[in-house]
């Protein structure tokens, strides 16, 4: 497994349409469990693969609670077959706007169809974290970030921010998450 680098906005590649996935085979596979890897060690609760420079329609979720076992969800072509109409808040954060989070609403319930690992079509249904994670990562395959949808002022305030941090060298335009050992720090 391998660690991969995440792309930090603004940057054109989190703004391109992924292409779908033909046969989710063994380099997919492969592509996943780095990303789940990355997320992990991020850390996160999902991960799309343009975030790594992979235009191609792949997401990986676990929204597990913590204490609890881990939850990995792997997912080739991801599709919302069915949507409530009720909508949930939830503030949200990207790995690829690091330090910015803002309230976004979205489909409290989804029912979601997809490729999986063994490149077999699965559907399952989703609320809470999950819901959101996998809505927000489905955007990312779209080439849109959480902040696409807030007001242009809310918007734009963030992209100055980072913009500026990229150039000012506080941020970088791709990192590498850390492995966390669980040995203390001295
Ligand atoms: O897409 C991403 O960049 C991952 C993102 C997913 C997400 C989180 C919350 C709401 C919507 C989408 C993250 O994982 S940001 C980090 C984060 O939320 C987190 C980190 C550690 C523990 C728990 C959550
Ligand atoms: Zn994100």
């Amino acid at each position: 497994m391998a660690l991969l680098p995440i792309i930090v906005a603004p940057d054109p590649r989190l703004k391109t349409k992924a292409a779908p996935v033909g046969t989710v085979d063994a380099s997919i596979v492969t592509l996943m469990n780095d990303m789940l890897e990355t997320m992990y060690a991020a850390p996160g609760v999902g991960l799309a693969a343009p975030q790594v420079g992979v235009l191609k329609r792949v997401i990986v979720v676990d929204a597990a609670d913590r204490g609890e076992d881990p939850a990995p969800i792997r997912m080739a072509n991801p599709e919302i077959v069915w949507e409530s109409d009720d909508l949930a808040p939830y503030e949200e954060g990207c790995l690829s706007l690091p330090e910015e989070y803002a309230e976004v609403m979205r489909p409290a319930r989804i029912r979601v169809r997809y490729l999986d690992e063994n490149n077999e079509l699965r559907e399952r249904e989703a609320d809470g974290l999950l819901a959101v994670v996998i809505q927000h990562e489905m955007d990312h395959l779209n080439g849109t970030l959480f902040v696409d949808h807030l007001s242009s002022l809310k918007r734009n305030m963030i992209v100055r921010r980072l913009t500026k941090a990229k150039k000012t060298g506080d941020l970088l335009g791709e990192y590498v998450p850390v492995v966390r050992t669980g040995q203390k720090e001295a």
